[in-house]
């Protein structure tokens, strides 16, 4: 088509179907516009957003003063490499590391890259400071865990989609249950080379699995008692989404390594970090790891920029209330209803969870209704839905939601 005609839905769709690698399956509705709570097709039609980008719109789509931040930066300096220094990167390293209470930063762009960051410096630390035999190092992940898509990190992953033909994979892994103390005291008691413990506080791919109260509590003693770094994901579940700014924050764990990503940049440019304390992060050195754009000044500025506009408008706090307000209405919803079994979730990160099997496309569907009626929100695992709108939102807009969500779901009422 020439590029004076206006794009059609199907236009842009047909497109990515013809020159795109078929890696995603996404739901048939193609943005061009996003503020705040709210995007906009390409036929103008207008919707909430209630995925937020798996998390990373929580400070809401092109948030004024996160794009300001980006244009005055991008219009000064870009990259220069971690070759010469920027005077963005100190500023941002500081602030961060003040807010979450840790000594150092290490900056990279994707979640991914900060997992793989973090299981980099909790080996280094294993075999020089713990005093780990040389290749000996063991990790302790969870099954259903979620951490990304690098080689290493699928190794690790129990997904066979995720996995299949992409072997050989990287060893040192040891799955346990999620949830479960006793197999994670038992892998601890049974094996001296443990370095660490990798964990979402949320399962999010899992279908926003919220474990017992006390779990990281007690996850995180247990790894003290034996000398092993408790490693928080929090590339989901932090910045305010689940009503703390970090999720462990409610149980007041504080991580040995602290992973974020995702709305670190408000969705604004890919921005991810590993914080750690001086004893862990100083088995890091020069050469040792590094990205190119890792700590670049625009991200540096971004990301500052995002986390003020969190702090600024106690985004935390609004996903508290509107969560408990989100459930209290499924719930009541839920009472009567033969066609959604439950709803679970912390602060704005929640999941309805379907009565039907997990191979139907019962969830699917309801996902194009509820597109129909003006609210987009994605499948996980079959038969949940997950649902994560931006924190900015108000309590009328919810309430509205919550009504386009329960009259979407009492059309599919048997
Ligand atoms: C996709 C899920 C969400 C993450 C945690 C690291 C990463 C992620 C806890 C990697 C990424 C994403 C990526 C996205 C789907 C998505 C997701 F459904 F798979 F589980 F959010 F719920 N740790 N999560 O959740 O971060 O490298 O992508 O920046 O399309 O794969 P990334």
């Amino acid at each position: 088509m020439s590029i004076l005609e206006k794009m059609s839905s199907t236009d842009a769709i047909a497109l990515e179907k013809k020159y795109g690698a078929h890696n995603y399956h996404p739901l048939p509705v193609v943005l061009n516009r996003g503020e705040g709570v709210f995007v906009w097709d390409l036929e103008d039609r207008k919707y909430y957003d209630f995925l937020s980008a798996y998390s990373a719109i929580n400070q809401g789509h092109c948030h004024p003063k996160i794009v300001d931040a980006l244009i005055s930066q991008s219009k000064k300096l870009t990259l220069t490499s971690r070759a010469f220094h920027n005077d963005m990167l100190g500023q941002y390293e500081e602030y961060a590391c003040q807010l979450f209470g840790f000594d150092k930063l290490l900056p990279m762009n994707t979640g991914a890259e900060a997992v793989e960051t973090a299981l980099k410096v909790c080996r280094k630390w294993a075999y020089e400071k713990k005093g780990i035999v040389a290749n000996e190092a063991q990790i302790i992940v969870c099954e259903n865990n979620f951490h990304g898509r690098t080689t290493t990190i699928i190794s690790f992953s129990n997904d066979p989609v995720a996995r299949e033909n992409f072997g050989p994979f990287t060893d040192g892994f040891i799955k346990i249950e999620y949830n479960n103390l006793k197999a994670l005291q038992t892998t601890l008691e049974s094996n001296s080379n443990i370095a660490g413990f990798l964990v979402e506080p949320i399962q999010g791919e899992a279908g926003v699995y919220v474990p017992s109260e006390n779990y990281l509590t007690k996850a995180k003693a247990l790894c003290e008692k034996h000398n092993v770094l408790f490693i928080a994901d929090e590339v989901q579940t932090g910045i305010a989404r689940t009503g703390k700014m970090l999720a462990v924050d409610h149980e007041n764990v504080t991580p040995d390594i602290l992973i974020l990503g995702k709305a670190l940049s408000g969705g604004v440019y890919p921005v991810s970090a590993v914080l750690a304390n001086n004893e862990v992060m100083e088995v890091i050195h020069p050469g040792n790891h590094g990205s190119t754009f890792g700590g670049n000044p625009i991200a540096a500025a971004v990301a500052m920029a995002a986390l003020k506009v969190v702090k600024d408008e106690h985004l935390a706090q609004n996903a508290l209330e509107l969560g408990e307000l989100f459930r209290t209405e499924m719930n009541a919803y839920i009472a009567n209803s033969t066609i959604v079994k439950k709803v679970r979730g912390k602060g704005l990160l929640n999941a309805i969870l379907i009565n039907d099997t997990e191979d139907s496309s019962t969830a699917w569907e309801i996902c194009m209704a509820l597109k129909n009626n003006g609210l987009l929100a994605k499948p996980t695992h079959g038969n949940i839905i997950r649902f994560a709108p931006p924190l900015v939102m108000n309590k009328e807009q919810l309430l509205d939601c919550v009504s386009i969500i329960k009259n979407t779901l009492q059309s599919f009422e048997k």
